[in-house]
């Protein structure tokens, strides 16, 4: 059954990580109605959830996408690049254990999961503040056996890889063509984000639907002028918080 890797909303968001944004007050009751609505989207598209224990005294725990890239054949649990975010894994690693045959990240290598986009056997990595080409070349070498191309590229201005280009469609993709190379990304259809709306490359492609933060107005309606079949959620919160629909859950089979 396809699952969904959650983890509750901390009562500390508000004490969040922030590279780009300024820090606003985060209404916490507000975030855990938002992502019990999130979670019901997933749970309407068939996904069952796997519930991550929670960690109150870590802001950024909800963001579950960060601390680990599984795959059919194994997990690779990351070392985040923000140092108050590395107790995160661990929870992470216990949940997982029993479904799939675990690999780490090691220091000096740094990585978020932000930064991971894959597509099929294509796993494209940002190098960003959060993630560097020691963690690129450690992924290369834990999936050497099972076929998977690893390719890192460079980002500019924003925090992730996902925060500039996802998967809308089984080859279109979502981008701001201003963060990342659309030169990386050959054969797939393109949507550029509304220029207004820079934040709103990231959607959540799942069943051949995106689950899309209603946040972006704009971009939305591109989406659904292109055919994009679009389940909304409000992020308001989250996205005060330097996150989007990605971050908040692992989906696995
Ligand atoms: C951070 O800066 O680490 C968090 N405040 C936001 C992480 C968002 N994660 C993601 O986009 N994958």
């Amino acid at each position: 059954m396809p699952s969904a890797l959650i983890r509750p909303v901390s009562p500390r968001m508000g004490e969040c990580e922030l590279t780009h944004l300024d820090r606003q007050p985060i209404d916490i009751a507000l975030a855990i109605t938002q992502h019990r609505a999130y979670e019901q989207t997933l749970e309407s598209l068939g996904y069952n959830l796997v519930r991550v224990p929670a960690a109150p005294e870590l802001p950024d725990s909800i963001f579950v996408e960060d601390t680990v890239l599984v795959l059919d054949e194994v997990a690779i649990i990351t070392l985040p690049g923000a140092e108050s975010r590395r107790p995160e894994t661990k929870a992470i690693a216990t949940v997982l254990e029993p479904l799939r045959k675990l690999h780490y990240i090691e220091a000096p290598g740094i990585l978020d999961g932000g930064d991971i986009l894959r597509i099929n056997k294509k796993i494209w990595i940002g190098l960003s503040h959060r993630s560097n080409q020691l963690a690129v070349d450690q992924v290369q070498a834990h999936l050497a056996p099972y076929g998977y191309q690893v390719i890192g590229l460079e980002i500019a201005e924003c925090l992730h890889l996902k925060s500039a280009v996802t998967q809308v469609g089984e080859s279109t993709l979502l981008i701001n063509s201003t963060w990342v190379d659309p030169g990386f990304f050959p054969g797939f259809q393109l949507i550029e984000v509304d220029p207004a709306e820079p934040g709103a490359a990231n959607a959540l492609y799942l069943n051949g639907s995106v689950i899309y933060p209603l946040n972006y107005p704009k971009t939305m309606q591109k989406l659904r002028n292109a055919g994009v079949s679009v389940l909304p959620v409000n992020q308001s919160e989250v996205i005060k918080a330097e996150g989007g629909v990605t971050c908040c859950s692992v989906i696995f089979v």
